[in-house]
């Protein structure tokens, strides 16, 4: 009878263990450059890396079709062949569910321009989802299954009548070993992987467990500048009636403070007359308020931000823009990021250097206590903790912009 199971499983059951290797496989590339990719202490590691990652991500994704592809024409044997196992039959619509779920996404996120703002969103919580239900599931299912084919009473496949005749299956044993390893890798998931899942749900979905992830980050705002702006009447309360959305704190160093010392507020470069500006004078400068939506290329967006700041074409003005210049260096007070922005792109009356966000000072984790906001281009051009513009002759090519994003990102 060993014989003859042999057989069977060797042509297309071999294939049928070939896909599933195959398969495994890219998913688990596919689960570590993602996890990377989503998880914020890589990003400042990784650097141009995270870039290359991304592409290695979507090709992967991409060639993560041919597997299904090649298994889906074998479908009408494999479905024969779990005639009478409803579980086995539920397992692979679960696990072609969630690939295929991966898979449109996927793509969704990948033609984030081709798609716009709001699909991109959906896809990217389409995404998130999966992975964190799919992953563990999938997980547990390599795991349990790996044991499960060892145990040889239990391959899949299907004793033909006859040589069942013969040879009546071995009597099942009550497997208890086995029902506890499933129980112990549940609870190791739950364990390892919950904890993760949870703090994404609360940023995702944060206001609905009371305390907006907002309000934490203003409560863990790590600047001390005082005075702090008081919010003109269109700010509080906000215009906009409240930011929908989350925002996901990105940063590619670790996250500066500032207080009334170490913080100042320049233009230099091409101008009639450089400034600078201590907090206490810059607080006084006159600010204004606007309603915008945040982008970022990554597929999240947040809704309806109510801005309050001065304008970047107010502030130009006051020092004077040189005849020759053609376009600013925004720099960041973490030492490390720039962006580079033309100056017609920025005679845009919403280029904004803002102050406040829905009426309240921006918390350090979001770029305060002041940041770039240019609503109609991709959040990279958004540079948090600015404290200095640069006019200059030619182009400046950015952080993320050296690293492979468009220098010109209109949404
Ligand atoms: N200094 C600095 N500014 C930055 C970044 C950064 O890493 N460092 N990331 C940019 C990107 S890619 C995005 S999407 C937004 C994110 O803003 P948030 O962290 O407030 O959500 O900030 C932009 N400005
Ligand atoms: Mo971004």
């Amino acid at each position: 009878m060993n014989e003859l199971l042999q057989r069977l499983r060797k042509g297309y059951g071999k294939k049928l263990v070939g896909i599933h290797a195959w398969n495994g496989w890219i998913v688990v590339l596919l689960a570590l450059s993602g996890l990377v990719l989503l998880g914020g202490f890589w990003r400042g590691v990784l650097g141009e890396g995270r870039v290359w990652l991304k592409w290695f991500h979507f090709v992967v994704g991409i060639a993560s079709i041919l597997p299904i592809a090649y298994y889906l024409a074998l479908a009408g044997k494999h479905w024969k062949q779990l005639r009478g196992k409803p579980w086995q039959k539920f397992n692979v619509y679960v696990v072609l569910a969630f690939l295929f779920g991966w898979f449109v996404s996927g793509v969704l996120l990948w033609q984030f321009k081709a798609v716009g703002p709001r699909v991109s969103n959906a896809a990217l919580i389409v995404h998130d989802v999966l992975t964190w239900i799919g992953l563990p599931y999938i997980i547990y299912h390599s795991i349990a299954r790996a044991k499960w084919l060892k145990d040889p009473s239990r391959l899949s496949v299907r004793v033909p009548k006859d040589v069942a005749d013969v040879h009546p299956a071995a009597p099942q044993p009550v497997y208890t070993r086995r029902a506890f390893i499933r129980g112990a890798i549940g609870v190791g998931l739950a364990v390892t992987v919950g904890p993760s899942f949870l703090k994404w749900l609360g940023q995702s979905f944060g206001s609905a467990g009371g305390g907006s992830s907002i309000d934490q980050l203003i409560e863990n705002n790590a600047n001390r500048l005082l005075p702090e702006p008081q919010p003109l009447p269109a700010s509080s309360p906000p215009m906009g009636g409240g930011a929908q959305g989350q925002f996901r704190v990105y940063t590619v160093t670790p996250i500066p403070s500032f207080n009334n010392d170490n913080w100042s507020f320049r233009i230099d470069g091409l101008v009639d007359k450089q400034m600078e500006w201590n907090w206490e004078t810059f607080v006084k400068l006159k600010r204004s308020v606007q309603v915008s939506d945040f982008h970022c290329v990554t597929g999240w967006s947040v809704y309806k931000n109510t801005w309050e700041g001065i304008p970047v074409k107010e502030m130009l003005a006051m020092a004077g823009v040189k005849g020759g210049a053609k376009s600013a260096i925004f720099y960041s007070g973490d030492g490390v990021y720039t962006s580079g922005i033309t100056l017609e792109q920025l005679a845009k009356d919403d280029a904004l250097i803002a102050v406040m966000h829905d009426g309240k000072p921006i918390p350090s984790d979001l770029g305060g206590p002041v940041r770039l906001i240019m609503p109609k281009m991709y959040a990279y051009k958004s540079v948090k903790w600015l404290n200095r513009i640069e006019l200059i002759e030619g182009e400046h090519i950015g952080y993320w912009e050296q690293r492979g994003y468009a220098n010109e990102a209109w949404v």
